[in-house]
């Protein structure tokens, strides 16, 4: 990799300016009832950067109290459609006011290459506040047909209070894919961020209110894994939505049985196949492949972290994806041209290495990489192993890490039946110029979005989430609303007495 190793400014001074590190309920920042904070530590030089409010059960009761007065007593489940679309959309112009400050908080807080951040991410996330503005005042219900003399129809009501428990690796990103389906519906929401990023929702939850959002709906409580079991477990939260790893998906699932039943959804981890053909424009698989698994860090639940090359091409590509990775900058990530940035925290370092041992133990042939960058910051080469076979441990687990590994296989058919062979199934990519070949192959692959000839391309209106145990339940687009609705039935005499 080309390293960016000199000092650079980052485009935010030092002190960081971070304002708000408090909990965020009922609209105002409060600090924990026993004033505890947790450390929030910078993953570019391993220091803290800040110390943040720690929740715990009673905060997190706190939380679900305003939540549930907003939602029982408040205007916000009740305002006409319109109105509540007109905060939506003063939420998302506040958001791209503040895209930059949002971006380097994330930057900060968990290693995100900080253009990618506010050109590539920000823009999405904001899209989803204004896409789901659409949706308020459409999301009806039907009239139907009955079998006797009866008008009966459906009402679209919102759940109730939310959980909604969010990960660290695209935290602006995955808030708004949250956040703006169930503000949406009409319901109010208990937000834990992850603990390696809790600034930008408590900046996000701060810019709600100024845009006009009512106290209580949009409550943030930061902390680590107990606090968001306290929203799991809670007898008073309504439904519980998740992203993060599929062993912490279990429990909360479980949690949620074992309290109140309140119903899930689960995204969850991957390890998808990107496929390319002998037939693939060459420059755009290799540069996809690319990006598949290096971009973020290869921290990315959609990862193309199995890439499948066809016989004919395999040598070709193995050369060109090396001369790719040796390429790409890793370095700073405030600093512009820097492709690469630290993994997020020192846990998540470790857990990479230690797959980079595995897949050279196993025999895995080492093709690039294989070591930190430098000695302070969780900075990793990017990474790529050949020859790398199914039963390997790097090819079934996910890594979440700058780690490739190319695979080589002969024929349609076994391609088809070795990517399906995972436990996961959430994204899968295909390289081909053949119609035949992506029509088959698009149709048989076990996964929740398949991207032909491109990869990672997200759109609001385009349903997301997986098979087997990526998840289940889908985010983004009309799909998504089901989520955070309940339908109710309503059925009466057409007329009684009958004339
Ligand atoms: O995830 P966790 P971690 C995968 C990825 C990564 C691994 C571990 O492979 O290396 O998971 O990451 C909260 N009850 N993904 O440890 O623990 C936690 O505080 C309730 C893939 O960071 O699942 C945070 O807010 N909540 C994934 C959130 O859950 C709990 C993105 C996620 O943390 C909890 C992230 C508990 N018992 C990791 N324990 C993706 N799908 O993109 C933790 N949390």
């Amino acid at each position: 990799a080309v390293l960016a190793t000199e000092q650079v400014e980052a485009p935010i001074k030092s002190p960081f300016p971070v304002q708000y590190t408090k909990l965020f309920i009922n609209n105002s920042f409060v600090d924990s009832v026993s004033g505890k904070t947790f450390p929030s530590i910078d993953p570019r030089s391993e220091e803290v950067a800040v110390e943040v409010a720690q929740a715990a059960a009673e905060d997190v009761d706190r939380a679900v109290k305003a939540a549930r007065k907003a939602f029982e007593e408040g205007p916000w489940p009740r305002m006409p459609g319109c109105e509540r679309a007109g905060i939506m959309n003063r939420i998302a112009d506040l958001l791209d006011e503040h895209k930059d400050e949002l971006s380097a908080l994330d930057t900060l807080n968990m290693g995100k290459v900080y253009d990618m951040a506010r050109l590539g991410e920000a823009p999405l996330a904001i899209g989803l506040f204004r896409y789901y503005a659409g949706w308020c005042d459409k999301a009806q219900g039907m009239t139907l047909p009955t079998n006797g003399p009866f008008h009966a129809y459906t009402l679209h009501e919102p759940i109730g209070v939310v959980g909604s428990i969010l990960p660290w690796n695209a935290p602006f990103y995955l808030l708004a894919m949250k956040v703006a389906p169930a503000l949406a519906c009409g319901n109010t929401i208990v937000l834990k961020p992850a603990q390696q990023s809790p600034l930008s929702a408590l900046l996000i939850a701060k810019l709600a209110a100024e845009a006009g959002l009512p106290d209580g709906v949009l409550n943030v409580v930061t902390g680590y894994g107990d606090t968001g079991m306290h929203i799991a477990s809670h007898m008073d939260v309504d439904k519980v939505a998740f992203t993060g790893s599929t062993q912490v998906g279990r429990q909360i699932m479980q949690a949620a049985a074992q309290s109140n039943l309140k119903p899930v959804n689960l995204e969850l981890g991957g390890k998808s196949p990107f496929i390319i053909f002998g037939d693939a424009d060459m420059d755009a698989a290799v540069e996809s492949a690319h990006q598949a698994i290096f971009y973020n860090q290869g921290q990315m639940c959609v990862a193309g972290s199995r890439t499948f090359v066809h016989e004919s091409v395999y040598d070709e590509y193995l050369e060109r994806a090396k001369a790719r990775a040796e390429k790409r900058v890793v370095g700073d990530p405030f600093k512009p041209g820097v492709e690469q940035g630290p993994q997020a925290d020192e846990a998540q370092f470790n857990k990479v290495m230690s797959y980079i041992r595995a897949g050279k133990d196993e025999g895995a042939r080492l093709i690039t990489g294989g070591e930190r960058v430098g000695s302070k910051g969780y900075y990793i080469q990017p990474t790529i192993f050949s020859d790398v076979q199914d039963d390997m441990k790097i090819c079934r687990e996910e890594i979440f890490g700058p780690v490739m590994s190319v695979i080589k296989f002969k024929t349609v058919e076994e391609v088809i039946q070795r990517s399906n062979q995972s436990e996961y199934g959430l994204g899968a990519t295909v390289m081909s110029k053949n119609v035949d070949i992506i029509n088959t192959v698009t149709r048989s692959l076990k996964a929740g979005i398949v991207w032909v000839n491109t990869y990672g391309i997200l759109t609001p209106s385009a349903p997301f989430g997986g098979y087997k145990s990526s998840g289940f339940g889908r985010e983004n687009g009309a799909y998504a609303l089901a989520n955070y609705q309940q339908v109710k039935s309503v059925i009466m005499p057409i007329c009684n007495p009958p004339y």
